[in-house]
């Protein structure tokens, strides 16, 4: 076989195992950012079989650019201990932590790469699979057939729990929306501290198998958004694994 076939044959093969375990997990992650990537990997960490996806090729969502492009980004006290877990170098400016943004962006995606999650870049969830009035997965296509507005029919993942870590717009829970009449109202304006707790505390199972986490806890909940301060998000994508955690337990015990 010429070396040209081989190669292509590898990464076909390896890509598709993949895609094909992929099917039928524990959890599917949709979204790359902090919360999301953090939540995923603590998953996989624990055995769960976890799927993350993200529709943009690199992961790292909104941490890459710090604040508006200047590569820092800032966390408070409550968080420092997963800055600490992460093994991540910062240093304390007044009652705030500043770490790096690309040093960040690169331990969360390092340390889901090793974690075991399968990881599907290049991929968006464009719907939910929802039936018996609980939600049992996504369904999803090439963010390049989105791009190219392709009139293309989607695969599905299916899943015991779907957490919606898609940051600002809360896409996955829009889908839930358009059938159950949920009320999105959008991100609150601009407050720090109240913004950097609210993620937290919004972070919930907000429809039987399908919770939410990071940016979209706060669209959901209507609570402010708290710029680049990333402790929240962090804490936030913890919260997600551990409530992920019971239902995927409760999901188990039901079948
Ligand atoms: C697949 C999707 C889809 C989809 C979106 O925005 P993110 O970084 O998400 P969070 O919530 O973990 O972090 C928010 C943080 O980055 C931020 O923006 C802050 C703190 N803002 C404060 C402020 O005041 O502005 O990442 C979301 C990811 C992105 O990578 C998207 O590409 C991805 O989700 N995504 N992936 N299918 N339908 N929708």
């Amino acid at each position: 076989m010429a070396i040209e076939t081989e190669i292509s044959e590898i990464i076909i093969d390896e890509y598709t195992k993949m895609l094909k375990a992929a099917l039928n997990s524990d959890a599917v992650v949709v979204g790359g950012g902090p919360s999301g990537l953090y939540a995923a990997a603590l998953l996989a960490e624990d055995g769960y079989h976890t799927v993350l996806l993200d529709r943009r090729v690199s992961l790292g969502g909104g941490i890459w650019g710090g604040g508006m492009m200047f590569n820092k980004i800032t966390f408070q006290e409550q968080s420092r201990e997963i800055f600490d877990e992460l093994d991540i170098e910062y240093w304390k400016r007044g009652n705030l932590y500043v770490a790096s943004a690309i040093e960040l962006a690169g331990a969360l995606i390092h340390r889901l790469s090793k974690s075991g999650a399968s990881i599907l870049n290049g991929v968006f969830a464009e719907d939910i699979v929802l039936i018996n009035e609980r939600v049992r997965g996504v369904v999803i296509n090439w963010s390049t057939v989105e791009m190219a507005h392709l009139m293309v029919d989607p695969l599905m993942l299916s899943s015991k729990v779907v957490i919606d870590a898609t940051g600002h717009p809360a896409e996955v829970i829009r889908h839930l929306s358009r059938r159950k009449n949920i009320h999105i109202p959008g991100e609150g304006a601009m407050d720090v501290v109240r913004g950097d707790s609210a993620t937290v505390e919004h972070t919930k199972e907000i429809y039987p198998g399908l919770v939410v986490c990071g940016m979209a806890a706060n669209a959901v909940s209507g609570t402010p958004r708290m710029g680049p301060t990333f402790g929240g998000m962090l804490l936030s994508g913890k919260k997600a694994y551990e409530i992920a955690r019971d239902v995927i337990h409760s999901a188990n015990s039901m079948n």
